[in-house]
């Protein structure tokens, strides 16, 4: 690990930042990490974006050579998938994953980015705060987090205490090795990658946490619908079926979306 005497040398991170229609966070969302980090490596892994996400990446590699794109392939879309794939293709010793909408704060991953480099192999932003998510959000985290916790115990494997957290980094060496392994393994339509890597995590893996103030969405809408919530609960054991069939009935009416989303729907299975 380079440093350099502010720090870690941001050259050695890559920022894994996974988009689904972010045209209007995107651009502030990649100036803002190459401000408080000079030099950062940025790769976006893109779903098809139908909204000009993927032209404004394209600007911004203009101005940024350290910044890439994956443009998936649109039969496997994903939000796992996709942060399984940009893992897998960093190029740089650490990532760090986050979403592109500001709900992590970019003034954090300086945090994320001390605990890599003091060798952490897994660091996880734990939440200070979920306000920002509506009551029922709420719930449904609180309760996901609750069985993937109690799921990773029974398995004897390390539990971060808020397995929901989309803002984390890792060693790339050692993460990728784990899904290159257990590719199959990933529920990769799901929405918690953190989960999956923690349960087919190395013996003896160590987590680190940083705190991290969760915020509103900046602009655009969530992709998060209830579907998303009952698959992860399905991958938690007896008790997470059982809770997937008790609360699916309810929640059949996906999360309301906005026109462009309901047309991304009639592309996305
Ligand atoms: N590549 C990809 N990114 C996605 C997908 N769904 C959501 N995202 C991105 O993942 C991040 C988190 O999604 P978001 O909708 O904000 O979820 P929420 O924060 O849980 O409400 C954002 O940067 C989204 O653009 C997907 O299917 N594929
Ligand atoms: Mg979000």
């Amino acid at each position: 690990m380079t440093m350099t005497r502010s720090g870690p040398d941001p050259s050695s991170f890559t920022i894994v930042l996974p988009t689904y229609n972010e045209v209007q966070n995107i651009r502030g969302m990649v100036d803002e990490l190459l401000r408080l980090y000079p030099g950062i490596n940025v790769l976006v892994v893109d779903d098809n974006s139908i909204d000009g996400t993927v032209e404004a990446v394209h600007e911004l590699m203009e101005r940024y050579p350290s910044v890439r794109i994956m443009v998936r392939d649109p039969k496997d879309r994903g939000l796992t998938a996709s942060l399984m794939d940009g893992i897998v293709n960093t190029a740089t010793e650490h990532f760090i994953v986050m979403d592109a909408d500001f709900q992590h704060p970019p003034a954090s991953v300086g945090d994320v980015m001390g605990a890599l480099s003091a060798g952490h192999v897994m660091v996880v932003g734990t939440r200070n705060n979920i306000k920002a998510l509506s009551a029922s959000r709420r719930l449904a985290s609180w309760g996901a987090n609750f069985l993937a916790r109690s799921y990773l115990l029974s398995h004897r494997k390390s539990r971060p205490s808020d397995m929901m957290s989309g803002f984390f980094g890792g060693d790339t060496a050692v993460w990728r090795g784990v899904i290159i392994a257990n590719r199959e393994r990933f529920e990769k339509q799901g929405f918690k990658v953190l989960f999956d890597l923690m349960k087919f995590s190395p013996p003896g893996t160590r987590v680190a946490e940083v705190r991290y103030d969760f915020g509103e969405r900046s602009g655009g809408e969530s992709k998060l619908d209830s579907r998303v919530i009952l698959s992860l609960l399905r991958q938690c054991g007896c008790l997470g079926k059982l809770a997937a069939a008790l609360i699916g009935p309810l929640s059949r009416k996906p999360a309301r979306r906005s026109p462009d989303q309901e047309v991304a729907a009639t592309v996305r299975p």
